[in-house]
């Protein structure tokens, strides 16, 4: 059996019988799948978009979401959604790195300085461009979502300088950009799903990950990594997108409608993130973990190698430059 089809199986025994290739989906039921939990701001976005849709169709067009990797890892999820298998996919950039390339140049480590210099960025032309470039790859990218700073974290010690990570085993996502920034601190880049790393963390298979606060408390791995160092690297964002297949299918109208629902659904996203990290900080720090502060300058300086070997076509050097020049103040 070909693993397109064993996964397409997987996610339909999981979905109860509703994927593709099942008679009983129906016409007007996007399926959605998400990593995050149900009560996590991505996944409450994309049922408040399935909302939004049902009441300007009046129920004809409507999501339904599996949260929680119900449906598989991301790399899992995108792939069945790359053969039509599911509808909708919300993921962060980072698995999307080896897909897509424009996606590297906005997940690059220290490139956002702060949540508006992203915003400034993804809510105008350059973020249309990175969306606009997952057509070949078989899916319709329709909207970023927020997934703040993320910071690293494990079970040693704190970390204030890159040698504090030398020779650690740090998680990350499936992304070659991943494994390269955190090898350059000096650790070595263990790349596995997210549903693995409580697992890993607790047993020791890793020492270490990295994530924004939101993650680190809802999967709960501040409970087996008690340190929680804010380097605040990455501010890689997250996006939303449909699969070329089920966006084919639809009319015109229904494109720009989806579209709207999508785009309508980022601020309420931002407003659910600002008050879900609050909310992840105070959890954590109520659990005892040490968190610290971190002079980046040294952690930075280690990226420069790392952005000339992954920006590597003038279309990501224009984006790329274009984020840079747009900086955080203006
Ligand atoms: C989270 C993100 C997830 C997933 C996860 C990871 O911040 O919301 O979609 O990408 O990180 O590290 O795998």
């Amino acid at each position: 059996m070909k693993r397109r089809d064993l996964l397409a199986g997987a996610a339909a025994l999981a979905a109860g019988g509703a994927l593709a290739g099942c008679r009983s989906r129906l016409a007007g039921t996007f399926l959605a799948a998400d990593a995050q939990p149900a009560d996590y701001p991505t996944s409450q976005a994309v049922e408040w978009m399935g909302r939004y849709l049902e009441q300007r169709t009046g129920g004809r067009l409507s999501i339904k979401l599996y949260a929680g990797a119900q449906l598989g890892s991301e790399t899992e999820t995108l792939e069945i959604a790359g053969f039509g298998g599911l509808d909708i996919v919300r993921v962060n950039l980072a698995p999307l790195n080896s897909i897509a390339p424009l996606t590297i140049a906005a997940s690059l480590p220290f490139l956002f300085r702060s949540a508006d210099h992203l915003h400034r960025a993804l809510d105008g032309e350059v973020g249309d461009e990175i969306l606009a470039s997952m057509r070949p790859h078989g899916l319709i990218g329709l909207a970023f979502y927020d997934s703040g700073a993320r910071s690293f974290y494990n079970t040693l010690r704190p970390i204030r300088t890159p040698a504090d990570m030398r020779a650690m085993k740090i998680r990350v996502p499936g992304s070659d950009l991943y494994v390269a920034m955190v090898n350059a601190l000096g650790a070595n880049a263990v790349p596995i799903a997210y549903g693995e790393v409580y697992q890993g963390l607790a047993q020791g298979v890793i020492d270490g990950a990295e994530n924004n606060w939101p993650s680190f408390e809802s999967a709960r791995h501040f409970e087996v990594a008690p340190y929680y160092s804010l380097t605040r690297h990455l501010l890689t964002p997250e996006m939303l997108a449909m699969s070329v297949t089920a966006w084919d299918r639809l009319t015109g109208s229904d494109r720009a409608l989806v579209r709207e629902a999508a785009q309508a659904s980022v601020p309420v996203m931002r407003q659910l993130w600002n008050a879900r990290v609050e909310k992840a900080r105070s959890t954590v720090l109520a659990a005892g973990v040490a968190v610290n502060e971190v002079d980046i300058a040294p952690f930075s300086a280690l990226m420069r190698p790392v952005w000339d070997t992954f920006v590597s076509t003038p279309e990501q050097a224009s984006l790329v430059r274009r984020i840079v020049a747009m900086g955080d103040d203006a």
